[in-house]
């Protein structure tokens, strides 16, 4: 009977295995021989490898210089009852290239980049920075309901973006908008989604700062912690599966990692092995919960190796060094497919949204030093300023023009409508079930009843 293609090979092997079994002369010559393989007394092949030096085939440690083929880890022996240390002996190094003063550390990893990239990575820090100034005040006034900064996080963001290809498909947590600005997204559309306006792509169903943009290849940020992993991977996946020469990338908190998606994420695409970057941004807390609360062992790098998953450790408030690293790691996941785990080190200066008094939970002398002697903006200005790339007239006009800029969308976005009240129940089902139109039906007539505490500018 001809059997089909992969299966008559398996045959042949099996039946070669079978006839050409040694007897156990052979097995003793062979192992006289200090062959490179032996068959044991159950005909499973084993390694053995030639000691010189040990009779006992066994090393001080204890190691034998056998090892077997377990189905579920191929492993060395050991005679030694041992345990793998919880945390290594040393913590992986942070790779940086400049200093906290900005200056250029001697034989630092330099990355090919030009005066006019840093010039324009710059100028978008500076940017969020006004953004999240003036937001973050309208938020105060009560002009919209919620925001959340990006301080002292901005070169993570901005570099890493300025790293990747606009085509790569991006999965944030919401710390990200840097993202998104360096992919173009203008001062207006970040200013419609938080007022909820009539040009909001989300249509108000989003709280402020859950952006999205299919045209960016940005996926919509989503509450849940840590949903937009999984997303990433499959993402990456159906690039691979595609032979598409691109990459998923996917940011998260430090926090983000105690969730099961992370690891469940991690998992599959090491198992895949899809080209997405994992990019944690480890700023020391989840809210109040500071990162000594969240994780043993060495920060979240070492969880990469766990999932047999490649890792790199940066300054995160370093811009050069991130750029540098997500550069190197996405030419890795896009080149030879696999997942890549980068880990900035960083710290949040502001609160964590507007819902949170860090004064609480964090003390006052930590949050000045990191603002005022950690600040990746001006860690990357004095660079320019040290290369002559630029000066403080052009920083002060930059920040003038940024903050008119800023005004000015939030006057263009603040007036216009709300979405309607109906898009509340429309994009979901391609017809209306009845328990939602009941629903619809019970919040007008709510809003009828009480118009007086109800936003006027929603059309009913
Ligand atoms: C599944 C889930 N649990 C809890 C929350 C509440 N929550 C919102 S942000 C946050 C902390 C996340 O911290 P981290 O990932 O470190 O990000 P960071 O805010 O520091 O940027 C938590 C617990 C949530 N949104 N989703
Ligand atoms: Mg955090």
């Amino acid at each position: 009977m001809k059997l089909p293609g992969a299966t008559t090979t398996w045959a042949r092997l099996i039946s070669r295995r079978l006839l050409h079994r040694p007897s156990q002369s052979q097995l003793q010559s062979q192992a006289h021989r200090s062959s490179s393989s032996s068959f044991t007394s159950s005909g499973v092949l084993s390694q053995r490898r030639c000691c010189s030096g040990s009779s006992s085939g066994e090393d001080s440690d204890g190691n034998q210089d056998e090892f077997h083929d377990f189905p579920g880890a191929k492993a060395g022996f050991t005679s030694k009852l041992k345990y793998v240390p919880e945390t290594p002996a040393e913590a992986v190094p942070c790779f940086r290239i400049l200093d906290e003063y900005g200056r250029l550390i001697k034989d630092s990893h330099m990355p090919e980049i030009d005066k006019a990239l840093v010039l324009k990575i710059y100028q978008n820090m500076v940017t969020l920075q006004s953004m999240d100034s003036l937001f973050f005040e309208a938020q105060r006034q009560g002009r919209f309901s919620f925001y959340l900064t990006s301080f002292g996080e901005e070169a993570i963001t901005i570099a890493s973006a300025a790293a990747l290809s606009d085509d790569d498909m991006v999965y944030a947590q919401y710390r990200e908008p840097g993202v998104l600005m360096w992919r173009g997204f203008t001062l207006n559309e970040f200013a419609n989604q938080c007022f909820s306006n009539d040009l909001d792509y989300g249509k108000g169903r989003q709280m402020p700062i859950h952006y999205g943009s299919a045209k960016l290849n940005y996926a919509t940020v989503s509450s849940p912690i840590a949903t937009q992993l999984p997303h990433a991977v499959g993402a990456a996946y159906a690039f691979k599966m595609d032979q598409k020469p691109l990459c998923s990338a996917t940011y998260f908190g430090d926090g983000a990692t105690s969730e099961g998606d992370f690891h469940g994420a991690m998992n599959f695409a090491a198992v895949l092995e899809a080209p997405v970057l994992f990019i944690c941004r480890n700023n020391g807390y989840a809210i109040s919960t500071p990162a000594h609360e969240q994780f043993k062992g060495d920060g979240v790098v070492c969880k990469g190796q766990a999932y047999g998953v490649r890792s790199f450790r940066v300054d995160g408030n370093d811009a050069l060094a991130v750029y540098a690293t997500v550069k190197a790691a996405r030419k890795m996941a896009v080149e030879e497919s696999r997942p890549i785990l980068i880990e900035a080190l960083t710290y949040r200066v502001g609160h964590h949204s507007t819902s949170d008094d860090s004064g609480k939970y964090r003390k006052g002398d930590e949050m000045h030093h990191w603002k005022t002697m950690r600040d990746p903006v001006v860690r990357l200005r004095r660079w320019l300023e040290g290369e002559g790339w630029w000066d403080s007239d052009a920083d002060q006009q930059l920040r003038a023009e940024t903050r008119n800029e800023v005004i000015a969308a939030m006057q263009r976005a603040g007036p216009r409508m709300k979405q309607p009240l109906a898009n509340l129940f429309t994009d979901v089902y391609d017809t209306i079930p009845s328990h939602l139109r009941q629903q619809e039906k019970e919040l007008r007539s709510t809003v009828a009843r009480h118009r007086q505490d109800y936003p006027f500018d929603v059309p009913l």
